[in-house]
């Protein structure tokens, strides 16, 4: 049976969430950050080759890395339709979507929590320094990234349901995280509704909801 260790506030909800929708058997770990560096516990960094969050075992294959995770558990799962086949008309549209999650959509995130966490760490001296050039960064790389690839979501979202199409597709499940992040920045405003209305969407599905009592905790994101 596959173990998934799941990390609190982290984006290894989005495998809870994957193998409730499953309704299959798992073995679930929970683990808590370190209290003071809101960093992975040396429990977790054991198990995990990278350190990082998500992780799953199964028998002697540790795997790492949530859109790997994904695929791993639907290949052993080849009937579900979490992924629309080859040659199916959404399939282009799942590709893209999978993929701009982590590749474009928590990179750029990754980039504004970096810049933000630069900011709050430097001696109060340098501050004023850093503020205009981080709001430059942040007004010609970050920001147009993010209005880009949202203005996309948006329409996408306008003709059809899901990010992959028709059905919910495990683009949706490891979009969950970038979206709700943006989302609690308040990065939707009232220019993108239909994103806004995929996160409410998405927090009524049954799968997620079964995923957010096991993992207990007030969000499926890192907040602090
Ligand atoms: N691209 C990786 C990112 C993993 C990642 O950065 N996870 C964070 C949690 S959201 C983590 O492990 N943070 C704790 C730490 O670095 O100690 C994936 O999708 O699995």
């Amino acid at each position: 049976m596959i173990t998934v260790h799941h990390l609190e506030y982290s984006q290894s909800f989005r495998v809870l969430w994957l193998f409730e929708e499953l309704g299959v058997d798992y073995e679930l770990k929970l683990y808590e950050r370190d209290p003071i560096t809101r960093l992975a516990p040396a429990s977790y960094k054991k198990v995990s080759p990278l350190g990082t969050a998500p992780v799953i075992s199964d028998g002697d294959v540790v795997l790492a890395e949530s859109s790997a995770i994904m695929e791993y558990v639907l290949d052993l799962h080849p009937s579900e339709t979490l992924r629309p086949e080859y040659g199916s008309p959404d399939r282009a549209r799942f590709l893209f979507w999978f993929h701009a999650s982590q590749g474009s959509m928590m990179a750029v995130l990754l980039i504004d929590l970096l810049l933000g966490m630069i900011e709050n760490k430097s001696p109060f001296f340098i501050k004023p320094l850093l503020k205009p050039i981080f709001k430059l960064t942040r007004a010609s790389f970050s920001e147009p990234r993010m209005k880009a690839i949202l203005k996309r979501a948006e329409s996408d979202l306008a003709t059809a349901p899901f990010f992959g199409g028709e059905n919910l597709t495990i683009a949706d499940i490891v979009l969950s995280y970038p979206m709700e992040s943006m989302h609690q920045k308040g990065l939707f405003d009232k220019k993108y509704p239909n994103c806004a209305a995929w996160v409410e969407r998405m927090h009524e599905s049954p799968g997620f909801k079964r995923a957010v009592e096991k993992d207990g905790k007030s969000s499926t994101v890192f907040t602090s």
